[in-house]
């Protein structure tokens, strides 16, 4: 694998999902695959459990990690070409990204989107600029529009705890007080849409994500209709699409509680976090039975030494 960053670039998602699970069991099974092999993993916006999983799976396989805070450590940026650069800007992504692929065999990227401009954050501009310029296997580690690792952890998690083989899945919007991008939503959609679920999407009027990432999942602008018999319930704030980058005056009904999970298959709840307590999700269903969030976050590992784990024995 050269390439991570959708669900396109893996061609059996089941396959995927059984190595995570086997690494699972038997993390330090290739602990010598890595050897002598370099991962970089450059963040251009902050993170605490894609860092550190990340780093987790890479050091089970026997890895070296650097980890580079590129927005805060690292020389300002220029992304556009055919510029003077006397401006803030002292270091070209060409350069910078070239630079850094003769340290790596691999190389990490976080890189949200401005939620400004929706044809440059949907082009991946940034992303795709170090996949152009480093010359070696690129991990998404959340672009602009999709969190692929969070995704495939996601898919693990359902997997290992479903108790019927087609488990409801919904993925329901949250309140939040700021513009977040769509990428967990999109790729989170992309995935369940791909995998033997039976999904659904539930989101107030105005927060209709992009359709490529929604084709074959059940959409309805009613919360109550989409939870009853969930088995997973899948919930994250997201901005809107369309005006881009939009926030609407906050509806507090949708946030979660116990009462809500009543009409469920007692329904497994999941978030990628980090999640604001009682305005995004209720404490009572963050510190009660029903949440798989930590377990969740802890599946990252397993996610990520999969995916690094095919790199690895595609670069030999
Ligand atoms: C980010 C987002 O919503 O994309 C990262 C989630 C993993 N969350 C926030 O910015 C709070
Ligand atoms: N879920 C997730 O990606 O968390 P971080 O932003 O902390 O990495």
């Amino acid at each position: 694998m050269k390439l991570f960053s959708s669900v396109n670039d893996v061609p059996d998602i089941n396959a995927i999902v059984k190595e995570a699970l086997h690494l699972k069991q038997f993390p330090y099974a290739y602990k010598n695959l890595g050897e002598n092999k370099t991962v970089a993993l450059v963040f251009l916006n902050p993170s605490l459990r894609t860092r550190m999983s990340t780093q987790k799976a890479a050091l089970n396989l026997g890895m070296n990690v650097m980890v580079l805070n590129l927005d805060k450590e690292g020389w300002a940026l220029e992304l556009q070409d055919n510029v003077i650069m006397n401006g803030n800007t002292v270091e070209h992504i060409r350069e910078a990204a070239a630079v850094m692929g003769q340290y790596a065999d691999i190389i990490g990227v976080r890189s949200f989107p401005g939620l400004k401009n929706r044809d440059e954050d949907y082009s991946e501009m940034i992303f795709n600029k170090f996949v152009q310029f480093c010359g070696v296997p690129v991990v998404s580690l959340e672009s602009a529009t999709r969190h692929p690792l969070q995704s495939l952890a996601d898919l693990v998690t359902i997997e290992e705890l479903k108790t019927r083989t087609r488990p409801k899945v919904v993925l329901t919007w949250a309140p939040h007080v700021k513009a977040l991008p769509q990428a967990v939503p999109n790729s989170f959609a992309e995935w369940m849409c791909r995998a033997d679920v039976d999904f659904t999407i539930t989101h107030p009027t105005g927060y209709e994500l992009c359709t490529d990432f929604t084709k074959g999942a059940t959409i309805t602008h009613n919360q109550d209709e989409a939870l009853a018999d969930a088995d997973f319930i899948y919930v994250k704030n997201w901005s809107a699409y369309e005006p881009y980058g939009k926030i609407f005056p906050p509806d507090e009904n949708w946030m979660l509680t116990n009462d809500r999970l009543k009409i469920t298959n007692k329904a497994k709840v999941m978030h990628c976090l980090p999640v604001r307590r009682d305005l995004e999700l209720s404490s009572e269903i963050l510190d009660g039975e029903n949440s798989i969030v930590v377990h969740e976050a802890a599946n990252r590992v397993w996610a990520a030494q999969a995916v690094l784990k095919r790199m690895l024995e595609g670069i030999g």
